[in-house]
């Protein structure tokens, strides 16, 4: 049997990547679609071929990472991408990714994308986010900034992109990769938002050797579920301000003398973050009372 990597998945076909670099078209394995198994791109599988460009999906073979928005599997990285403008920027959306991202353990960069329609407000975010830890990569599909950084990262790596319809991920990818020629939307002038072009999740192959993930838009995105105290662990910067807490079981909210509202108060965490994280504390508060 061969190994591959399913890179799209649409109405029980698969589109398996094999190691060889085939691509060819499979159904699941009977007993696999019996069991409800749910395929996920990104999934590892062993595969039988029947010819030269079909096959079927013996086995799913078992999952390093899950992100369950977008919906794909074994990913090392998240690239989470925002508009500086046009749509504007949804700060607590990118908090929000950035959350499910550490929940499954996978890393996060932030790409600010249309700087060239709002430098002055991509930069002042990319020092918003620097005070996070995480990389933030200024870029433009249109101008070209910032696409060898985002190649850098990509390159030989499993990354998704994700964020709201409309902020450029499909026409990074393009940027990138003028050969996938992938279909892009315009933003809608009523609204200031974008169309949903992309519809379905797909992985693509990087000529550097790596494999990205162009995925729908979505704006909204539950909290993961939880333990309200390991919340503050989702905020890597939260870390070196948690000594300087009064209570070792701090939540950073209505505690006296508590280092993360302190660091937050001068700035030294983004008000942002902070003001999302007790947002997202009161909701995995409030999903425990059911
Ligand atoms: N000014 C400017 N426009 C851009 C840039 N990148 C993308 N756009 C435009 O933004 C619109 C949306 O781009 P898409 O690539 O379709 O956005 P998407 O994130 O893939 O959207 P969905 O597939 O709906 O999730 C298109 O009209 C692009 O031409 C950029 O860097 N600068
Ligand atoms: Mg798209
Ligand atoms: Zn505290």
């Amino acid at each position: 049997m061969e190994k591959g990597i399913i890179i799209q998945g649409m109405g029980g076909f698969y589109e398996v990547l094999t190691e060889g670099q085939d691509t060819i078209t499979c159904r699941l394995r009977g007993r696999l679609r019996l069991e409800g198994e749910r395929v996920l791109v990104g999934d590892r599988v062993k595969v039988s071929r029947t010819n030269a460009q079909e096959g079927v999906v013996e086995e799913i073979l078992p999952r390093t990472t899950f992100l369950p928005r977008p919906p794909i599997a074994n990913v090392e990285q998240v690239l989470v991408v925002m508009a500086a403008a046009n749509p504007d920027p949804d700060l607590i959306l990118l908090d929000r990714i950035l959350v499910h991202a550490e929940l499954a353990g996978l890393e996060a960069v932030v790409v600010i994308n249309k700087c060239d329609a709002d430098p002055a407000g991509a930069q002042a975010l990319q020092e918003l986010y620097r005070k996070t830890g995480y990389p933030v990569i200024l870029a433009s599909a249109k101008s070209g900034t910032g696409l060898g950084e985002i190649q850098e990262k990509l390159a030989g790596r499993v990354s998704t992109l994700a964020g709201p319809s409309g902020v450029g991920k499909s026409s990074l990818i393009n940027a990138l990769e003028p050969g996938y020629a992938l279909k892009t939307g315009d933003i809608s002038d009523k609204l200031g938002r974008g169309r949903h072009t992309t519809r379905s999740v797909s992985l693509l192959p990087l000529s550097s050797g790596g494999l990205i993930a162009d995925t729908p838009g979505f704006s909204r995105l539950d909290m993961a579920e939880g333990e309200p105290e390991e919340l503050q662990h989702l905020f890597p910067e939260f870390a070196a301000y948690v000594d300087d807490c009064q209570f070792r079981s701090c939540r950073h909210r209505d505690e006296p003398r508590c280092g993360v509202k302190e660091a937050a108060a001068v700035g030294k965490i983004a008000p942002s973050r902070y003001s999302h994280y007790l947002i997202f504390l009161n909701e995995i508060e409030a999903n425990q009372r059911y």
